[in-house]
């Protein structure tokens, strides 16, 4: 259904030009809207105009609206930047999705906004082309990261809550879409991602609006860093940030909005480096002031973005909050006649990413992948939860990462589970803990939806675990592609109609087979593929399982040197499953069968983390005969492991390294302290307990130790050595010492009471919470524009 109209096609000539101009020289966005807005000093009857003026809500401030009731203030807006000498304009939609607009009683009108705001936009654009052809300009359809965020709580009680869902963004983010195409925007633009996840809906909703129309728009995509850790709000890295999107194969890839150009700089010059598309940038005038004013000049701003450009780094330009015409007057100015960045080429590698990035290539070592969270994998893990234990379930994925799993593999396929139900619980838990979301998740399910559920749910680059042909081609590729659009790499089993592949030929021709549908029917980058040619179980007692091990050791050599940037992956422990109940003898094998997989190229492995001797430390006995098993050398492999299995039984049992506890050896306030900056919260109580009896009085505690631990926090966020999510679990570890203390403190005014104590406050110094009941302490105000992006931040400081 691809009707091509007039209009269409004179985008797609406009679209044609921007690689050309690209090489030529650095393109200049616009500067801010909201700004510009406030110029005009607005008031309610005029953001309401006549249509809306029985809207049940106040709509002063409801910018995106004014597209439909001023559409000369945004057309004269848009005129100014075009006469500024932008190339491209963005058009004023920031908000206009459902999500966002619903804060107003607008969520229906959300398309008809994006319609409108791109037609004004395109109307400004073409008349600035039309003066000087020379120069043709460019509609950005802007879509904003909405109000809500996917990866993020909105309860300090609750780390897993969510405000919204992936499929609520998807909707909101495709009927902005479709208006944004509808009114002729040339390009989309999704920007100020401080949420990856959110991003990756947008991302998703866009690829599915441009199969739907049989179109494609170039996309750009712009991140903010939001504090000196130069993380996301969300708590990605730069790289890992890059990671999660270039999946959408962007037009460009930059950063806005947030710390202004200065602090911006670094983070830029990494994208520059790091990015294999051209890069933009377009800051705040600043930081924002006291009063939320910006207060950079247009030479300082300019300043920054000139020095960028000089170094090579940048290929887009402009201004975010608090920039005006001024500003881009002086940024088209400042990087008039000088050279864009040259697009590098970026190594081939698998990339993919948590809070931070992981790249595997050739060079790579060995990647262990932590099994454990795998509730068929695991009877404890399994336990915790169909009890819910859900807080020990994150443990065990910390156990993981800390014994060195650089990514965790995450299966809940138990049929009394709500398998999908509980994926997204735990994925969504396991995202508030920075320690573990820092890695790449492997989602492991035999049923697609589960896997499905499971991708709405990580921020970060993951692994889908697994496809196979098993149900044939068209399925096969229908979840390829989907993986793909939801930004991920994929596992495939050695699977196809006929069954699992166990000879080596079966192994490799259904590895070509899946390797050509991938790549050319589904789009797929050799490096986003990573093939299991089947681990099984040796040992068994059953002569055609003997050659197991042989099989997968020689199919994984075949695939590394037939399929060029393919990885190979494995089930590790599957191997030793005939020795169940006997750990040492399986981490032998494990240790063995890992040696020789990875000389012949095994890249990656499903691994029972912190539990993997080292091979040189096997005692040479146990090693031979788990050589022989593993390698199939001798018929009588099977009963000779079976002679030792017993006096090995237990030798070398908790080879797993333990989490570090030397740190509950120190006085008590020092672990208050760790207990606050690590945010651990499983001895708060015991140890704040132990600190108030120590004490005079209770609020003394949180006065003493606990204010000194959120202090050392403070200082190292500043610092940009933490970052946001770890604040946020501190703050949830001083919630709970507070609220550990908070009857203790009832208790000692109502003794005061009692004798007749009270007045000011109970300190007697006037500070501090008295005694009568309220805090001295005054209210804090925190106020923002609603539906403004710091709406966000404002709500994070709440929950801090
Ligand atoms: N390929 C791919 N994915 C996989 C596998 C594979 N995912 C699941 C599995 N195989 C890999 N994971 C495990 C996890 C645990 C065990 C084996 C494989 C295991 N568990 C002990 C057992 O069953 O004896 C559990 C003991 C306990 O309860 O603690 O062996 O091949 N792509």
């Amino acid at each position: 259904m691809s009707v091509r109209t007039p209009s269409d096609k004179a985008r797609e000539k406009r679209i044609a030009l921007l690689p050309g101009l690209l090489r030529e020289r650095i393109l200049v966005l616009d500067g801010a809207m909201g700004t510009m807005i406030q110029r005009h000093e607005l008031d309610e009857a005029a953001f309401r105009g006549e249509r809306f003026a029985d809207h049940p809500s106040d709509l002063r401030g409801a910018n995106d609206l004014l597209v439909l009731t001023r559409p000369d203030v945004i057309r004269e807006i848009h005129a100014a930047y075009l006469d500024a000498g932008a190339d491209i304009i963005e058009t004023n939609t920031f908000n206009a999705n459902a999500v966002s607009m619903a804060d107003y009683g607008l969520q229906a009108h959300s398309e008809e906004m994006n319609r409108a705001a791109a037609t004004i936009a395109r109307e400004a654009a073409d008349a600035a082309t039309q003066k000087n052809p020379a120069k043709p300009r460019f509609v950005a359809g802007a879509l904003g990261p909405t109000t809500k965020t996917l990866s993020l709580s909105p309860d300090v009680n609750d780390p897993g809550a969510r405000g919204v869902t992936w499929d609520q963004l998807v909707s909101a983010y495709t009927d902005a879409a479709r208006g944004l195409v509808a009114g002729g925007a040339d390009i989309l633009l999704i920007e100020t991602i401080f949420d990856t996840l959110n991003g990756k809906a947008a991302i998703f909703a866009v690829e599915s609006l441009f199969e739907e129309l049989g179109l494609r728009l170039p996309l750009m995509i712009s991140g903010t860093i939001t504090d000196q850790s130069g993380r996301t709000l969300s708590g990605q890295t730069v790289a890992a940030f890059w990671n999660s999107v270039r999946h959408a194969r962007p037009f460009s890839v930059g950063l806005n909005c947030a710390l202004g150009a200065r602090m911006l700089r670094p983070y830029v010059a990494e994208l520059a480096r790091i990015a294999d598309v051209p890069v933009s940038a377009y800051p705040n005038a600043g930081l924002p002031n006291a009063f939320g004013g910006y207060d950079e000049e247009p030479p300082e701003t300019s300043g920054v973005l000139g020095q960028l450009a000089r170094e090579g780094a940048i290929n887009l330009v402009g201004g975010c909050c608090g920039t005006t015409p001024d500003h881009v007057r002086a940024i088209a100015q400042a990087v008039e006649g000088l050279l864009p960045r040259q697009v590098p080429e970026i190594e081939p590698r698998t990339r993919l990413s948590g809070l931070e990035p992981l790249d595997i290539g050739p060079d790579s070592l060995f990647v262990n992948v932590g099994e454990r969270t795998n509730v068929t994998g695991s009877r404890a893990f399994a336990r915790l939860i169909k009890e819910d234990r859900l807080g020990d379930a994150v443990e065990v994925a910390r156990q993981q990462v800390e014994s060195g799993a650089q990514m965790i593999d995450v299966n809940m396929d138990e049929a009394l589970l709500d398998s999908q139900a509980a994926m997204a619980r735990f994925l969504d838990l396991v995202a508030a803990e920075p320690d573990i979301a820092k890695v790449p998740v492997v989602i492991d399910s035999s049923k697609w939806s589960v896997i499905e559920e499971g991708l709405k749910h990580v921020q970060g680059r993951p692994v889908v675990n697994s496809l196979s042909m098993k149900e044939g081609e068209e399925e096969f590729l229908r979840q390829a592609r989907l993986a793909r659009r939801y930004g991920a790499a994929v596992i495939v089993m050695a699977f196809d109609e006929q069954g699992q592949a166990d000879t080596v030929d079966r192994k490799i021709a259904i590895a070509h087979r899946a390797f050509d549908l991938l790549t050319q029917q589904a789009g797929f980058d050799p490096n986003d593929i990573i093939l299991d040619p089947n681990i099984f179980a040796v040992g068994t007692g059953i002569e055609e399982h003997a050659g197991y091990g042989v099989a997968y050791i020689e199919a994984v050599g075949r695939v590394k040197q037939e399929l060029p940037g393919v990885l190979v992956s494995g089930g590790v422990s599957n191997v030793s499953f005939s020795f169940r109940g006997n750990d040492s003898v399986r981490e032998a094998i494990h240790a063995v069968f890992l040696y020789h997989a990875i000389r012949a190229g095994m890249d990656m492995g499903i691994v029972n983390a912190g539990a993997l001797p080292v091979y040189d430390d096997i005692p040479s006995d146990l090693k031979e005969r788990a050589e022989d098993l593993v390698l199939n050398r001798r018929a009588d492999a099977t009963e000779r492991m079976l002679e030792i299995a017993d006096e090995v039984r237990g030798t070398d049992r908790g080879s797993g390294s333990q989490r570090d506890l030397s740190w509950r050896e120190e006085p008590v306030n020092e672990r208050l302290r760790h207990a606050l900056v690590e945010g651990i919260a499983d001895w708060i109580v015991e140890d704040t307990e132990e600190a108030r009896a120590a004490s005079a009085r209770p609020l003394h505690v949180i006065e003493g130790p606990l204010m000194a631990g959120m202090d050392t926090v403070g200082d190292l966020f500043a610092n940009g050595r933490m970052f946001l999510p770890q604040v946020v679990k501190s703050a949830r570890v001083m919630k709970q010492a507070v609220g550990y203390l908070i009857p203790f403190m009832e208790a000692e005014k109502a003794a005061m009471a009692a004798e007749g104590k009270l007045g000011a406050g109970a300190d007697g110094n006037g500070h501090g919470p008295g005694g009568n009941g309220r805090s001295n302490a005054g209210t804090i105000v925190m106020a923002t524009v609603k539906g403004d992006v710091h709406d966000i931040g404002k709500n994070i400081v709440g929950v801090v």
